[in-house]
C-alpha cells in the first residue's frame, strides 16, 4: 500500500517541564520571556513536587494520547497514512518545531487539533496562529484545523460516564445530594468583551452533560486564575465551596474538569490538593472525575473531527 494519501496532523497540547530543573524556562515562556521572580519560582516548584512522582505527568499523558490517536486514525480510516506529530505551547517540541518536522518529513496537507475541546481565541486561537505562521513561513501546501469539538456525541458520552461513576462513589447518598461543579481554566475577563465563545461552550458542554446523565443539582465553576492584576472569570471553586457550605449546606461534591483533558497541574494539584483540602476543612466529601487521559471514546471524538476537518474540502 505505497499509494496511501500522507496527511501530519500536529497534535497540540500546553507542555509541561520534564525535569525540576527546567521549571524555570517553563515558566519563563508561559510568562512571555520574563523570569518569575525567586518567590513564584519557589512556589510553582512547590507545586510540581507535590504532584510529581518521578514523571511530570502531562509529559507522560500527551505521549500517551498521541500514540493511542496515531493508531486509531490509521485503524479507523486504512486509506490513509496519518503521522502524528507534537506541538507543544510552552515546552519542546514547540509548535513551530512540529510543523518543521512535517515539512522536513515531507508532508503537504496537514491538520491541527488542540488537546482541549474549547475555543478560545486566548488558548486554542493562540496555538492554531503560531502553527499557520510557521506553516506559511515553510510553505507547508495545506494545514487546517480543528477549532472545537465540546459536544461531540464521543466526548459528551466519556464525559457523563465519569460523572456517573464518580456518582456510585457517594454510596447511599441520594443524586439531588451532590452538587456537580464542572470546571475550566480561568481566562482574563477581557474576553467577554471580544465576543469570545469560550465561555458559552463550555456552559454548553455542562449543560449537555448534565442533561444526559439527567442531573438537576450541577454548576459551572473556574479554576485555576493566573495571580495577576486584572480581573479573571470567577467564581472561583474555592469560592464556590465555601458558599456552598455556608449558604446551602452542601455537603456532597463532584468536581468535573471539563476543560482538561489529562491529568497534570492543574487537575491533580489544583483540584486534588487544593480544592480538596479546602473541602476537608469544610467538612465536604468531594470527589473528582477521572480525566480522559487515552480514554478510547476520546480517541474516536478526535479522529473523526481530525477526518472531517481533512475530508471537507
Ligand atoms: O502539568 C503541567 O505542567 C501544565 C499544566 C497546565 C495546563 C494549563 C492549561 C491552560 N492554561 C490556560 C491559561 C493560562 C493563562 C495563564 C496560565 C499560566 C499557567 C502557569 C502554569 C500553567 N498555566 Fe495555564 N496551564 C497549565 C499550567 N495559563 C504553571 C503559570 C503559573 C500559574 O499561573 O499557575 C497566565 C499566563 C498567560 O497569560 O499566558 C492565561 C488555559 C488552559 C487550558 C487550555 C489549554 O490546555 O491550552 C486556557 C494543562
Amino acid at each position: 500500500m505505497t499509494n496511501k494519501e500522507k496527511i501530519g496532523i500536529l497534535v497540540m497540547s500546553y507542555g509541561t517541564p520534564e525535569s525540576l530543573d527546567q521549571i524555570e524556562a517553563y515558566y519563563t515562556h508561559i510568562r512571555r520571556g520574563h523570569p518569575p521572580t525567586p518567590e513564584q519560582l519557589r512556589e510553582l516548584t512547590e507545586r510540581y513536587e507535590a504532584i510529581v512522582g518521578g514523571v511530570f505527568p502531562l509529559r507522560e499523558n500527551t505521549n500517551k494520547q498521541v500514540q493511542a490517536l496515531e493508531a486509531r486514525l490509521n485503524e479507523k480510516y486504512p486509506q490513509i497514512a496519518f503521522s502524528c506529530y507534537q506541538g507543544l505551547k510552552h515546552a519542546p517540541p514547540f509548535i513551530e518545531d512540529g510543523v518543521e518536522q512535517m515539512v522536513r518529513d515531507g508532508i503537504k496537507e496537514a491538520v491541527g487539533v488542540v488537546l482541549a475541546p474549547h475555543y478560545s481565541v486566548m488558548s486554542v486561537g493562540g496555538y492554531m496562529k503560531r502553527a499557520k505562521e510557521k506553516a506559511d513561513e515553510l510553505g507547508l501546501e495545506r494545514i487546517r484545523f480543528v477549532k472545537s469539538y465540546h459536544l461531540h456525541p464521543k466526548l459528551i458520552e466519556a464525559l457523563s460516564l465519569r460523572v456517573e461513576e464518580c456518582m456510585a462513589r457517594f454510596g447511599n447518598v441520594g443524586r439531588e445530594q451532590v452538587r456537580v461543579i464542572f470546571t475550566a481554566h480561568s481566562l482574563p475577563e477581557k474576553i467577554l468583551e471580544m465576543g469570545d465563545p469560550y465561555v458559552d461552550q463550555l456552559m454548553e458542554t455542562s449543560k449537555t452533560v448534565a442533561e444526559r446523565t439527567g442531573i438537576t443539582n450541577w454548576q459551572f465553576g473556574w479554576q485555576s486564575a493566573g495571580r495577576t492584576k486584572e480581573p479573571w472569570l470567577g467564581p472561583d471553586i474555592l469560592d464556590i465551596l465555601r458558599n456552598i457550605k455556608k449558604e446551602e449546606a452542601v455537603e456532597h461534591v463532584i468536581v468535573c474538569p471539563v476543560g482538561f483533558v489529562s491529568d497534570h497541574l492543574e487537575v491533580l494539584y489544583d483540584i486534588d490538593i487544593e480544592a480538596q483540602q479546602t473541602a476537608r476543612g469544610l467538612g465536604i466529601h468531594l470527589e473528582r472525575t477521572r480525566s480522559l487521559n487515552t480514554d478510547p471514546l476520546y480517541m474516536e471524538a478526535l479522529s473523526e473531527v481530525i477526518y472531517e476537518q481533512w475530508a471537507a474540502k
